[in-house]
């Protein structure tokens, strides 16, 4: 039996052969056959190449490793000793020779391929065809179901823009990065469908990563779209060209810059799935200028940058071609464009079996209802019929404030510490315990907690320290809600319990009355200026937070008519979400009132939107509640520090800034100014004649909140 016949088939050639003593049990390659038989020592070649650990490498790596152990080697006799002397330089030569032409072929395959050669060969290029990869953007997020997009122009993105117009899409442009941004997550908070903004490279990209963290602290699914420079001249010194991916690494479930045209529609479609699977969140996609533009277009502008001429221009003449050809080969073959599906985790049957079973035990259960639970794919009205059924009360924050109506006797709005201390069964459905329920010290250690939420982090968040899930159910909140009510069927909650809570919220309420008919210090009392909105709210209304203490004191006196009826930053709490938010809502929503609460200091960083409202036909309110104040910050500055440094404003004609831009202003709260009610009717009338309204509220000072963190 030859050496080589004795070798079993896919065995590694260095395990078969650990101690190698003559030629006839030298298991050799067949370049090797005719070489002289002295053998090489085994302690030699085990030093030179150890036994690599089984498995690291595949097959392919395994065969390659021996045919340049055996063509290299006789080329280092200082290495290989006695095995050189027996072969002859001419068969050594051919199997060096052998192992190079193979190694080139590969590293030319390589080349090839990284080149787009091997693809080309199967895929080919129009480049007569005018079509450009805008208009694939435009396709795909029409088959997801976009109806509007928000963008801020610049020509790294034209093509986006202009696809999507010729396609029916509405193409809003807001007057900075992060209101388009803000539109785009108030879109897909209000629709359930993905929120798309658009904006050029650079800087475009770089003014929305206040957004960009808002919408992932919020939860939302938004596609942020980034023009980039050509991939050509990435690293050359392009106009407006900075590391992208990089800035949102961070900040978004996903990341993509797109290489080939042939690659957008997958980046795309992944990209989206991707922002609506699991926990939501924001995702970007990086489009480079050679992706966007038709072919003749980056061809002029990169392809035929030098004329041949010397082999070295010809070179580079060639290289660029083919670059650009790369780009576009298969561009526009037919390509699956439908939705991908997307995943949510749910709750077991036995899991809410459980939960059924503690509810009916409990005698005073809680229900705290977080923004979470308003996510698709349950409609938030859907849910609302399971919370009646429950019959719980509830306690809503962020964006479930509305799920229950304006008035249901379910929703307990105030006293909400000391529920918590008195509950025996607290039921976190997609509420978080970070700062807004102090980390968890707000939760007693005698009631027993079930938490539900679709992130584990945010599930178990502080439960090492400040509290402890006797359940933590990693899934859907609002399905596990339906879920629940459907298996308590027939139950009935303790009357007394909610009685009792229901008559905290009588006293407190009366208690914030009586604060609002006391005179302010100077202009209006924001209690009184909150409850006259209150009353003159319609059932179709919407409301946007988007300041410090006014607004928060908006939350316990203003009620949201219903379910989504109510927008706010959320966990990030980040000032100047107003005027992108009241854009996506309104478009959302043409029919709804929809009211943005501002604080004067917030309304300075949108207030150029009003002209985006004028432009776009999107009439919306603003009423500002205007204090000349940072005031959230100020009234715990200057009283733990003694100083209002950097927290003073003026009382500003905002209105008249409105009025500027095209929208209508109205004051209230001077002295000459015109009764409350009759400004807020008249702000309410322009609005349905299709005008947006700015209404500057002066306001004085109130302790309404005196006490409450705003760090
Ligand atoms: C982008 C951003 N900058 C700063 C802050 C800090 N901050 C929180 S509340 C607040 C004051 C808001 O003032 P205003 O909008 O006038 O509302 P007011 O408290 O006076 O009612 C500030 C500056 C923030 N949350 N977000
Ligand atoms: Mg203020």
């Amino acid at each position: 039996m030859s050496p080589a016949s004795s070798v079993p088939r896919g065995v590694p050639w260095h395990q078969v052969s650990p101690m190698v003593s003559s030629a006839s049990s030298v298991p050799q390659h067949p370049l090797a056959l005719s070489v002289s038989q002295r053998p090489l020592r085994a302690g030699t070649i085990r030093r030179l190449f150890p036994p690599k650990r089984k498995g690291i490498f595949p097959p392919r790596f395994r065969h390659l490793g021996r045919v340049l152990r055996e063509g290299f080697l006789p080329f280092f006799p200082r290495f290989s000793g006695a095995f050189l002397a027996r072969r002859s330089r001419m068969d050594a030569l051919g199997g060096f020779a052998c192992a190079c032409a193979g190694l080139v072929l590969l590293l030319l395959l390589a080349a090839a391929h990284r080149l787009g050669l091997l693809y080309q060969l199967r895929h080919k290029v129009d480049p007569k065809s005018s079509r450009h990869g805008g208009e694939l953007v435009a396709e795909v997020l029409r088959a997801h179901g976009v109806r509007c997009l928000f963008a801020l122009a610049g020509g790294h993105v034209s093509p986006v823009l202009v696809a999507c117009e010729k396609l029916g899409l509405r193409v809003v442009d807001t007057r900075h990065e992060a209101t388009a941004v803000f539109a785009a997550d108030a879109v897909a908070r209000l629709s359930g469908r993905i929120g798309v903004a658009v904006v050029t490279a650079g800087p475009g990209v770089t003014n929305t990563v206040t957004a960009v963290k808002n919408a992932q602290m919020a939860e939302s699914p938004v596609l942020l779209l980034g023009g980039a420079a050509a991939t050509l001249q990435r690293g050359r010194g392009a106009l407006q060209e900075i590391d992208q991916l990089s800035l949102f690494k961070t900040l978004c479930k996903r990341r993509t810059s797109v290489r080939a045209v042939r690659d957008i529609v997958p980046a795309l479609r992944q990209a989206i799935a991707t922002a609506q699977s699991g926990t939501p969140g924001p995702v970007f996609v990086e489009l480079p200028l050679d992706v966007l533009y038709p072919f003749h277009v980056v061809e002029k502008e990169l392809g035929q940058a030098t004329s041949p001429g010397g082999l070295r221009r010809s070179l580079v003449h060639w290289y660029l071609r083919n670059y650009v050809h790369n780009l576009f080969a298969g561009a526009w073959e037919p390509r699956d464009m439908t939705p991908l599906p997307v995943q949510v985790p749910l709750a077991t049957a036995e899991q809410v079996q459980q939960v059924a079973e503690l509810v009916s035990r409990a005698s005073k259960p809680l229900v705290l209802l977080g923004s979470q639970a308003t996510l698709p794919p349950t409609p938030v009205e859907e849910l609302r019929a399971a919370l009646e059924a429950l019959g719980l009360p509830c306690y809503l924050g962020g964006m479930a404030r509305g799920l229950l109506g304006k008035a249901s006797a379910l929703h307990v709005r105030q006293n909400r510490r000391d529920a918590l201390r008195q509950a025996d069964l607290v039921i976190l459905a997609g509420t978080v315990c970070d700062f807004r329920l102090s980390y968890g010290r707000v939760l007693s250690r005698r009631s027993t907690v079930v938490a539900v939420n679709r992130d584990r982090a945010q599930l178990l968040r502080n439960s090492d320290v400040f509290w402890k899930p006797r359940l933590a159910v990693q899934g859907d909140a609002a399905s596990f809600l339906v879920k629940l009510s459907q298996s308590l069927c027939g139950y009935s909650c303790p009357r007394e319990w909610l009685e009792g809570l229901q008559e905290g919220d009588r006293r407190k309420e009366a208690a914030n009355r009586e604060k609002a008919a006391e005179p302010a210090s100077a202009h209006l009392n924001p209690l009184a200026l909150l409850h006259r909105l209150d009353a003159l709210l319609p059932d179709d209304c919407l409301l946007v937070a988007d300041g410090g203490d006014f607004v928060a004191t908006a939350a316990y006196v203003v009620r949201p008519r219903a379910p989504l009826g109510w927008l706010d930053p959320g966990a990030f709490g980040t000032l100047g979400v107003g005027g992108g938010f009241a854009l996506g809502a309104k478009l959302c929503r043409p029919e709804a009132e929809v009211w943005i609460l501002y604080g004067d200091g917030s309304l300075g960083y949108s207030v150029m939107e009003f002209d985006t409202f004028v432009r776009h036909k999107t009439p919306v309110i603003a009423l500002v509640g205007n204090d000349a104040c940072w005031s959230q910050i100020s009234r715990e500055q200057v009283a733990l520090l003694g100083s209002n440094v950097a927290c003073g404003l003026e009382y500003t004609d905002y209105h008249a800034v409105a009025e500027g831009l095209g929208a209508k202003g109205f004051v209230v709260g001077s002295d000459a100014g015109e009764g409350l009610d009759a400004v807020l009717r008249a702000a309410q009338a322009t609005c349905h004649q299709g005008r947006p309204v700015l209404v500057n509220a002066l306001i004085g000072k109130s302790d309404f909140r005196q006490g409450s963190i705003s760090v």
